[in-house]
C-alpha cells in the first residue's frame, strides 16, 4: 500500500536528503515551500515532477509554518501517513537577531501543526525536528535524560516545541516524537554554517577567489555526523511501535580548530595561515561542548552512522572543489605552485 509523507522544510539540507529517503521507499511525498521572489528550490530541484505527470510521487505546496490554516486545509486534504517538521529558522546566531520570528517559527509553528492534526482528527505520525542545542550548557556526553539548559533563542524555541511535542503525546495519545539530534552537515549544508563556511573557503582560497576566512569562536566542540546518516534515523524513529524521543549523534566531538585543520590539511594547506578570528562571529552566549551519547538510538533502533567526521568533511571539501572547477589532485597541484613555503 502507498504511504504518504508531509515534509515541512523539504527545500532545507535535511528536507531534501529526507526525501530522496522517502521517494526510495516508495512514499508519495508532498513538501511545504516558502514563496520567495527568486527560486529556492535548488536541493531538491533533481526530484521535481511536472504535475501534468502520470503518477506523481513528490508534490509541492506554498505555506509558511506561520499560518496554522494553510497547515490544516494542506492536511486535511493530503492525510499524511507520516509528518515531519523540519521548518525552522534553525541559524543560532540569527536567532539572537530575529528571536521573535525564530520563535514564531521554531515553537508556535509546531504547535499550529500539532492543533492542525488535532482538529483534522487524522491518524498520523509526526516527527518535530529537535536539536542538541537545547542541552546548552548541560556537560557532555547528552541524552535523552541530560537536563535542557537552552542558550540561545533559538534553542529555547526548540524547547517549547519539545515540551508540547511531549505534552500532546501524553495528552491526546498522538504518535508523536522529539529528534534530538546533534550537527549534520553535507555538501547542501547552508556556507553560514561553520563546515562549509569552512570547505568553501578552502576551495575559494585555492581558486584565487578569496585570501582568507573569518570565524568566530574556534575552541567550540561539536558532535558532526553526515546529514544523509540522520534523515534514516528521523525515519527509523517513526516505525517503531512504541512513541519515543531520541538523541541521534556520532559520540565523537572535534573542536573549529580540528575541523579547520582537517579541511586545510586535505589539500595541503596549513589552516593557520588562511583562518583569522573576527568577534563578529561571537555569540552573546555560547554553547561550549556537544557530544551525544547515542546508545538509545544504538540499542533501540539499531541506528548508527555510516559517515565520520574526516569522510564527510572530505566530502565536503571535494563537493567545494567541484564546484571551483577543481579536483582533488589539481588543487594540490595549484597549493604546490602557488602557497608553498616562501612565496606567500
Ligand atoms: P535548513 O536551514 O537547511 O532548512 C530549514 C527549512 O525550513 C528550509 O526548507 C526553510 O525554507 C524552511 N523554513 C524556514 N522558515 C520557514 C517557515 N516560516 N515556514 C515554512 N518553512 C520554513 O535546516 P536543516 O535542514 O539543517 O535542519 C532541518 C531541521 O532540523 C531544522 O528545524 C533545524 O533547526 C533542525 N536541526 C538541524 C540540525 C543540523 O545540524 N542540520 C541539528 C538539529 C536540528 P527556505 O528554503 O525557504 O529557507
Ligand atoms: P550550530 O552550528 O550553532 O551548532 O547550529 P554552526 O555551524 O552555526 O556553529 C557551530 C559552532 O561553530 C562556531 N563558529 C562559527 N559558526 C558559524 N556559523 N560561523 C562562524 O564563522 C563560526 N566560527 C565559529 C559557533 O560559535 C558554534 O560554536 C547547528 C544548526 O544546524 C542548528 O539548527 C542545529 O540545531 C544545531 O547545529 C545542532
Amino acid at each position: 500500500m502507498d504511504r504518504t509523507a508531509l515534509v515541512t522544510g523539504i527545500s532545507g539540507q535535511d528536507g531534501s536528503y529526507l526525501a530522496e529517503l522517502l521517494l526510495e521507499k516508495g512514499y508519495r511525498v508532498h513538501g511545504l515551500i516558502r514563496r520567495a521572489s527568486s527560486f529556492n528550490t535548488d536541493r531538491i530541484d533533481h526530484l521535481y515532477q511536472d504535475p501534468h505527470e502520470e503518477d506523481v510521487r513528490l508534490t509541492l505546496h506554498y505555506g509558511d509554518l506561520t499560518d496554522g490554516s494553510q497547515l490544516a486545509r494542506l492536511i486535511r486534504a493530503i492525510n499524511p501517513d507520516e509528518i515531519y517538521n523540519l521548518a525552522a529558522q534553525s541559524h543560532v546566531a540569527v536567532s539572537f537577531d530575529q528571536p521573535q520570528y525564530t520563535g514564531n517559527v521554531g515553537a508556535l509553528g509546531t504547535v499550529r501543526l500539532l492543533e492542525a492534526i488535532r482538529e483534522t482528527g487524522i491518524d498520523t505520525r509526526l516527527y518535530q525536528a529537535g536539536t542538541s542545542e537545547m542541552f546548552g550548557a548541560s556537560p557532555p556526553p547528552q541524552h535523552e535524560d541530560t537536563p535542557f539548559r537552552p542558550r540561545s533563542p533559538y534553542a529555547a524555541a526548540k524547547l517549547y516545541a519539545y515540551w508540547v511535542v511531549d505534552n500532546y503525546r501524553e495528552g491526546y495519545g498522538m504518535y508523536a516524537v522529539n529528534g534530538i539530534l546533534f550537527n549534520h552537515e553535507s555538501p547542501r549544508r547552508h556556507a553560514t554554517f561553520v563546515t562549509r563556511k569552512v570547505t568553501r573557503a578552502v576551495a575559494r582560497i585555492i581558486a584565487g577567489k578569496d585570501e582568507k576566512v573569518y570565524l568566530g569562536n574556534l575552541d567550540a566542540e561539536r558532535d558532526w555526523g553526515h546529514a544523509r546518516d540522520y534523515v534514516r534515523a528521523m525515519w527509523m524513529m517513526l516505525q517503531q511501535d512504541t512513541p519515543r524521543d531520541f538523541v541521534i549523534g556520532t559520540g565523537e566531538s572535534h573542536t573549529i580548530r580540528e575541523l579547520c585543520e582537517v579541511a586545510f590539511g586535505r589539500v595541503g594547506l596549513d589552516w593557520q595561515s588562511f583562518v583569522e578570528v573576527d568577534p563578529r562571529y561571537f555569540r552573546p552566549v555560547e554553547v561550549e561542548r556537544l557530544q551525544a551519547d547515542p546508545s538509545r538510538a544504538n540499542s533501540l533502533l539499531g541506528w548508527k552512522p555510516e559517515v565520520g567526521f574526516e569522510e564527510l568533511i572530505e566530502e565536503m571539501v571535494a563537493a567545494d572543489l567541484q564546484a571551483e572547477g577543481l579536483t582533488l589532485d589539481a588543487a594540490r597541484a595549484v597549493v604546490a605552485e602557488k602557497f608553498t613555503a616562501g612565496r606567500r
